[in-house]
């Protein structure tokens, strides 16, 4: 009696073993499932971090420099206010709109080829009113000693001049943060595109 009972209890517990050890398969199945998934994640992962970076990069690709968050072209092409503002926009850019001291001294370093480029600001709507091209309002200027002073009533565009020494040995001893001047929009000269990041 004892041993039959006994029998039977030893086949129930190899029957719970033999579920057991395909339950146990069943999951080890699956963990090997979730790792492989889990590499093609990580993988994923790191192709789309080495997109972003080189999207990132490319941006500013193209003779286009990197400064903070902005990528600045400084364009040889000499012409008017209007049409090197052209010329930005149809770049995805603008004229520069130069916002603190940072990026002023950093532009300075910049072009030192050019003596005088075109920025985003004038005060072509209303004399006297310096605007920037994307409606940032104006606060700080880093004018040269005496500008903006409209000569012939006829001076509504900003130029900044890159070449600080040049304008030193004239006799207008000036630094980094005093070298902007307004001259006719009209007048051919090299300008700053910048494109925020
Ligand atoms: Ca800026
Ligand atoms: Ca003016
Ligand atoms: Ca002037």
């Amino acid at each position: 009696m004892i041993k039959s009972q006994l029998e039977k209890s030893f086949s129930n517990l190899s029957q719970k073993s033999d579920t057991l050890e395909h339950t146990l398969d069943e999951m080890k199945q699956e963990n090997d499932a979730l790792h492989i998934s889990l590499n093609n994640m990580s993988d994923t992962i790191e192709k789309l971090q080495i997109m972003i970076s080189s999207i990132e990069e490319g941006l500013c690709l193209n003779s286009w420099l990197r400064f903070q968050s902005s990528c600045y072209m400084v364009s040889a092409v000499e012409t008017d206010w209007n049409n090197s503002r052209r010329t930005c926009r149809e770049n995805n850019a603008d004229l520069v709109i130069i916002d603190s001291k940072e990026e002023q001294e950093f532009l300075i370093g910049v072009g030192k080829d050019s003596k005088e480029v075109w920025i985003g600001l004038s005060d072509s709507d209303q004399e006297g009113t310096w605007k920037w091209v994307d409606g940032t309002p104006f606060t700080e200027g880093f004018w040269r000693s005496g500008e903006p002073n409209d000569s012939n009533g006829n001076e509504d565009c900003a130029v900044l001049n890159l070449n600080i020494q040049a304008w030193s040995v004239r006799g207008n001893p000036t630094t980094s943060l005093q070298a902007w001047n307004d001259i006719p929009c009209y007048r051919s000269i090299p300008s700053i595109c910048e494109r925020k990041l």
